[in-house]
């Protein structure tokens, strides 16, 4: 029998121990703010001096020689490349460590876009972006001061890639759910929609909040339960 076509959904688990916090942890407040208060639109709008330390910060996180991919990253890039049919990494994470042992596969999607990337408010050009964003970044698009944003899916904003998704959801056979707390739609939705045939598994530090709807679930570690479920 062949393989069946195969979605993976990871979230902030998966770097955690890459040294990258999550965001509803224990260490998952930013100097006092929850997520919901800076990853929004009207955030941004209110305060954009406060919304650009966030994600430089995290931005400047991801150049420490220390923050680098672990074997969740490294097992799950091995299992999407010699995955005999159509594997799609939907990731809600912003880092780029499933990037750096992906190299460039068309399989991996940034749902809630990346933190190495801006985007202007004015003209909407989007380039990779490595420096820190200020109030006063001129667009090098378009020349408008001040009028990059991180290229980021805020709260109330539609999630990136989401035909493309849809499409694998619809024909998925395989759907594996990792180190995400299914609290943030629609990716807390992707295992509903793909029941029926396809087999679901969590793989998770804990239950998360939707454990029941999948067939199976293995807790504990990314880097112990994903290399043991994938080799
Ligand atoms: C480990 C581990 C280890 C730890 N090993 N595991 C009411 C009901 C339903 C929906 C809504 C509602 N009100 C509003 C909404 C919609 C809203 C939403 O879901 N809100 C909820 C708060 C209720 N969603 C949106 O607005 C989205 N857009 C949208 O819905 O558009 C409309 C639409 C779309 C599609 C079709 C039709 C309409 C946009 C959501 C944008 C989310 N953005 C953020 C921040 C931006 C990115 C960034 O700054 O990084 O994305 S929020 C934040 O949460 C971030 C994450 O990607 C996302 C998910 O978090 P994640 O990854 O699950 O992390 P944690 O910390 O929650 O969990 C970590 C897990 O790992 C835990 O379970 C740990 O146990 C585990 N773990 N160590 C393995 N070593």
């Amino acid at each position: 029998m062949s393989a069946p076509p195969l979605i993976i959904l990871t979230g902030a688990g998966v770097s955690a121990e890459s040294g990258l916090a999550t965001f509803r942890g224990a260490d998952g407040l930013w100097e006092g703010h929850r997520v919901e208060d800076v990853a929004t639109p009207e955030a941004f709008a209110r305060d954009p001096a406060t919304v650009h330390r966030f994600y430089n910060a995290r931005r400047a996180r991801l150049r420490d020689p220390a923050v680098r991919p672990n074997a969740a990253h490294l097992a799950l890039a091995r299992l999407c490349a010699a995955w005999p049919s159509p594997a799609l990494l939907v990731t809600q994470n912003v880092d780029d460590l499933h990037d750096r042992v992906m190299q460039g596969s068309e399989a991996l999607l940034h749902m809630h876009g990346s933190l190495r990337r801006a985007r202007c408010l004015r003209c909407g050009a989007a380039r990779d972006w490595d420096e820190d964003l200020s109030t006063d970044t001129p667009c090098p698009a378009c020349g408008a001061a001040g009028g990059m944003r991180p290229d980021i899916v805020w709260f109330g904003e539609m999630p990136m890639g989401m035909d493309r998704i849809e499409a694998a959801l619809a024909e998925c056979g395989l759907f594996l759910s990792i180190g995400t707390s299914g609290l943030v739609y629609p990716a807390a939705g992707f295992v509903a929609a793909v029941q029926g045939e396809a087999r679901t598994v969590e793989l998770n530090l804990e239950p998360s909040a939707g454990t029941r709807l999948f067939d199976e679930a293995h807790h504990g570690p990314a880097t112990e339960v994903v290399p043991r479920f994938v080799e």
